[in-house]
C-alpha cells in the first residue's frame, strides 16, 4: 500500500475511532452519528434521518462491502479491508450515499450549498484541529464561489480515498504519522 494512502486512511480511522481502541467498530459509527446530531443540534425528523443513514451504511447483508470494514478488530485488518474495497463499485456507491446524506443534513435549509459555518459541524463532529478547517474548506471549493456544493463535498471524499498523489486534500485534518 502506498505510504501517503496509508497515512490518509490512518488519519480517517483515527477520526472515526471515538473509543480510541485503534479501529472503527459499529459503536464508533453510531456514536459519530449521535455526535453529529449533538454538534449540529439536529432534532425531530432530521435527527432520525441522521441515525437512519448511518445505520443504513452498516446494514448486515452479504453485498454490503462495509461489513468487512466495520467487522475488523484491528487497524491493520481494517486497512486491508479498506484497501480491498477501494475500487469496488458498490462500496463507492454506498460511500457517495453516506457523504451525500451528511451533506444534506448539514445543508439544513436545502440551499444546495454549505457555508463555512455549516461545514464546521462536520469538522467539529470529528473533533478535528480547528486551525485547518478553513484550509480544507477552500481546498474543496474547486469553483471558488466561497461555498461547498454537494458535488464538491462528495468528490473531495472520493479523492481522499484514492491512492493517487496528494492534492493537499485534508478531509480529516492534518495527516497522522505512523
Ligand atoms: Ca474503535
Ligand atoms: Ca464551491
Amino acid at each position: 500500500m502506498p505510504q501517503l494512502w496509508l497515512r490518509k486512511m490512518i488519519t480517517m480511522i483515527d477520526a472515526w475511532d471515538l473509543d480510541k481502541d485503534g479501529y472503527v467498530g459499529y459503536d464508533d459509527v453510531m456514536n459519530i452519528a449521535y455526535k453529529f446530531i449533538q454538534v449540529g443540534k439536529f432534532d425531530g425528523n432530521s435527527a432520525d434521518n441522521v441515525i437512519e443513514f448511518y445505520r443504513g451504511g452498516l446494514k448486515h447483508s452479504s453485498d454490503n462491502p462495509f461489513e468487512e470494514i466495520v467487522q475488523s478488530t484491528s487497524m491493520s485488518d481494517q486497512l486491508v479491508a479498506i484497501w480491498r474495497t477501494k475500487d469496488n463499485p458498490s462500496a463507492l456507491k454506498l460511500i457517495c450515499k453516506l457523504y451525500s446524506d451528511m451533506f444534506k443534513a448539514l445543508d439544513r435549509n436545502a440551499t444546495g450549498f454549505l457555508t463555512f459555518d455549516q461545514y464546521l459541524v462536520f469538522w467539529n463532529t470529528f473533533n478535528l484541529d480547528k486551525r485547518f478547517a478553513k484550509l480544507q474548506f477552500d481546498n474543496m471549493d474547486t469553483d471558488l464561489d466561497g461555498k461547498i456544493s454537494e458535488e464538491e463535498f462528495v468528490n473531495a471524499y472520493l479523492d481522499y480515498r484514492k491512492k493517487e498523489d496528494d492534492k493537499l486534500n485534508r478531509f480529516f485534518g492534518p495527516l497522522l504519522k505512523y
